[in-house]
């Protein structure tokens, strides 16, 4: 079962990893430069089923990215939370106020000049995604050249699905969130860093470089979010799917994350789902979450884990 090759990257690097102190005090253990495969010619979707994952929140989290999206309000309207203790933590600890998660969600959604102070993650994937700064050359004063900067900026998604239709062998059908200018802005720098893809046969394969990866909670999102990319860019692009790789840079487990590895290489896998658009949408900006049909997709219970912020 593909599954496995998640299942002995877990079990590995529990327990050859390297104990480590990390930026939030957990304690990870971690080993450098690791790949995962997935083949998605079959229309499967890499959606572990050792543990309950919600791909509803992936697919939401992904078209919030797509839209451009950094603040957390368009998330939680959704139900979606997975980005709430960031921005938390930063209230927290700027007002002294100890409000609950609860209700600071709570508040975002009802109030939108406080959702607009504190719900920002700053110039994260979307914004970076979709409107990479560009600062374009206006007059020229004595010696010095002014810029402007552009309102709209680069859309990189628009232009690599341009790049793949117009020249598909091309060898630089790429986007990134890593603008090093703006690192310091971002709630965290971005985790799925880098994205390449490759046609061949007729096939859109893609390769994800994650720098930092938290294998057992960000990582089942994230090979979810790179899979359901390719099968978007794919049938924007009228060609199939091929294949997935999955490239992780530190790659760690939580000195925390015990439980849940043990619980969950107890589980014997069950048969992937499969992916089926409802639609094709006009563009890549016009998918909805009513498109994305996961269907037979069975799974072990979820398994709860602290999550280091
Ligand atoms: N920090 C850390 N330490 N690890 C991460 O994986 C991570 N991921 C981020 C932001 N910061 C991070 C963004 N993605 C969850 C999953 C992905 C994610 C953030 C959070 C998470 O908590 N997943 C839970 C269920 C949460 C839910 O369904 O609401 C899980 O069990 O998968
Ligand atoms: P770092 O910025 O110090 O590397 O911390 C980020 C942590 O979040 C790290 O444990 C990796 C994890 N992470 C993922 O695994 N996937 C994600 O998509 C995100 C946003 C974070």
């Amino acid at each position: 079962h593909p599954e496995q090759a998640y299942l002995e990257l877990l079990e590995r690097v529990w327990r050859e990893g390297s104990p480590r102190r990390d930026r939030t005090g957990v304690g990870t253990r971690a080993l450098f430069g690791q790949t995962l495969r997935f083949d998605l010619s079959d229309g499967t979707m890499p959606l572990l089923t050792t543990k309950r994952v919600s791909w509803k929140t992936i697919v939401r989290e992904l078209l919030w990215f797509l839209d451009g999206g950094t603040n957390i309000r368009p998330l939680l309207r959704d139900k979606v939370t997975i980005w709430t203790d960031w921005p938390l933590a930063k209230y927290r600890s700027e007002t002294g106020d100890p409000i609950s998660q609860k209700d600071f969600e709570a508040r975002i959604v009802a109030d939108e000049a406080f959702a607009e102070r504190w719900g920002d993650l700053g110039p994260v994937y979307g914004a970076q995604w979709r409107h990479w700064p560009l600062f374009v050359p206006t007059d020229v004063e004595g010696e010095e050249q002014l810029y402007r900067r552009d309102p709209e900026g680069i859309d990189q998604i628009a232009k690599l699905i341009h790049d793949i239709r117009t020249n598909p062998t091309s060898r630089r059908l790429m986007f990134t969130g890593w603008n090093v200018a703006e690192l310091d802005g971002m709630a965290l720098p971005p985790c799925h860093t880098t994205y390449q893809y490759f046609v061949a046969n007729g096939r859109l394969s893609g390769l994800l470089h994650q720098r930092s990866c938290d294998v057992g909670l960000g990582v089942p999102y994230n090979i979810m979010t790179a899979s359901l990319l390719i099968r978007m860019l794919a049938q924007q692009c009228d060609l199939e799917p091929g294949e997935f790789v999955w490239f992780g840079g530190d790659t760690h487990v939580y000195e925390n994350h015990g439980d849940l590895v043990r619980e969950q290489l107890s589980r014997t896998p069950l048969p992937w789902p499969k992916l089926r658009f409802a639609r094709k949408p006009a563009s890549i900006l016009d998918y909805k979450f009513e498109d994305f049909v996961i269907e037979d997709y069975q799974s072990h219970p979820a398994i709860e884990a602290p999550i280091a912020v």
